[in-house]
């Protein structure tokens, strides 16, 4: 039985930056036991506000941000942080090497009804000497992650992550308190017959995604030639862990409901750490158009299509878009 240390230890991961990752830890750990005990710790439910994304933030979704938020801005080594809901970056230590991104509770929609949510981080080193409160200093692309996972708060709580050396699956084990390791060595099958997307949004699709989601509807007599199977978990998180798990397809795309946006889900927080997932478990992970991890983030709060998964999937829809 490993724990986190000693797997991070293991992979040679900077003593500093396992401090970081265990402060991340630490607040997943304390928000998985509060969803566990939901409606009776009074959490569930609406507040009064809204995010700097225009959402209505959940009572959890404040919760979480504020213990993600409270443990890293305290942490020595972290520089500062960029959560989903928090309109500006917020500073931490001034000599603090490290910058974490994070979405402190992915999915909230599904919070009510008691199905799966996640948390998401990712970890950057600070290039410069500015301060964490000056989002310029967030401003780099996904390659530059030293760090990225997600804790999916399912029927077991389980931490995905990677360090650049792969992924390793952790389940939380409750009588102890700890992560344990319980997969190594994630590899996503390259190809799958499952797609996953919010078919609802069709009509305000690219013409490129509606031809590709088209043809798989067209099944085995189709020009993709086989029977494609669908899930919508409406949880980023729940979707790329199963795609984890046996293959599939995840797609966001950029939708014209609103054109300033380049699709729902954002970059620093979920673009890039999912990514850098996939990725290290040999998936593909595009806008469509370019990979994720290189897009340059313009803002903090930046949107990005997201196609993600089974890496000759991926290609597919790729090659739909350079048709
Ligand atoms: P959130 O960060 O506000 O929870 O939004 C992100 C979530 C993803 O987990 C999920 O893939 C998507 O939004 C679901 O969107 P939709 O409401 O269109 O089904
Ligand atoms: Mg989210």
């Amino acid at each position: 039985m490993k724990r986190l240390d000693q797997v991070l230890a293991a992979e040679g991961v900077p003593a500093e930056l396992e401090l970081v990752i265990n402060d991340v830890i630490v607040a997943c750990k304390d928000i998985a036991f509060k969803l566990r005990q939901g409606e009776l710790a009074g959490i569930l439910g609406a507040t009064e506000d809204e995010n700097v994304q225009g959402e209505t933030q959940k009572k959890l979704d404040v919760i979480s941000n504020d213990l993600l938020k409270d443990i890293l801005v305290a942490n020595p080594y972290v520089r500062g942080i960029g959560s989903e809901e928090e309109d500006y970056t917020v500073a931490g230590s001034a000599a603090g090497k490290y910058l974490v991104t994070f979405d402190p509770l992915d999915g909230s929609s599904n919070i009510d009804v008691n199905l799966s949510v996640g948390t998401i981080f990712s970890v950057l080193e600070a290039q410069d000497d500015q301060s964490g409160d000056n989002q310029e200093v967030f401003l780099q692309n996904g390659r530059k992650q030293v760090a990225a996972g997600y804790v999916l708060y399912g029927p077991s709580a389980l931490l995905v992550m990677t360090t650049g050396n792969g992924v390793n699956i952790f389940t939380l084990d409750t009588t102890v308190g700890e992560f344990i390791l319980t997969k190594s060595g994630i590899q996503i099958p390259a190809d799958t017959a499952e797609f996953a997307i919010n078919m609802s949004n069709q009509r305000f699709w690219e013409p490129e995604m509606k031809q590709y989601i088209d043809d798989c509807l067209l099944g085995e007599e189709g020009p993709l030639g086989k029977r494609y199977n669908m899930r919508w978990v409406a949880s980023m998180v729940a979707e790329v862990h199963r795609i984890l798990m046996r293959g599939g397809i995840f797609m966001y795309p950029y939708d014209k409901r609103d054109p300033s946006k380049a699709g729902k889900l954002r970059l620093m927080y979920e673009g890039n750490p999912m990514s850098m997932i996939v990725e290290q478990a040999g998936g593909a992970s595009s806008t469509g158009r370019m990979d994720i991890m290189d897009v340059a983030p313009k803002g903090i709060h930046d949107r990005v299509p997201v196609v993600l998964g089974s890496k000759n999937e991926v290609a597919k829809v790729v090659a739909y878009h350079s048709k």
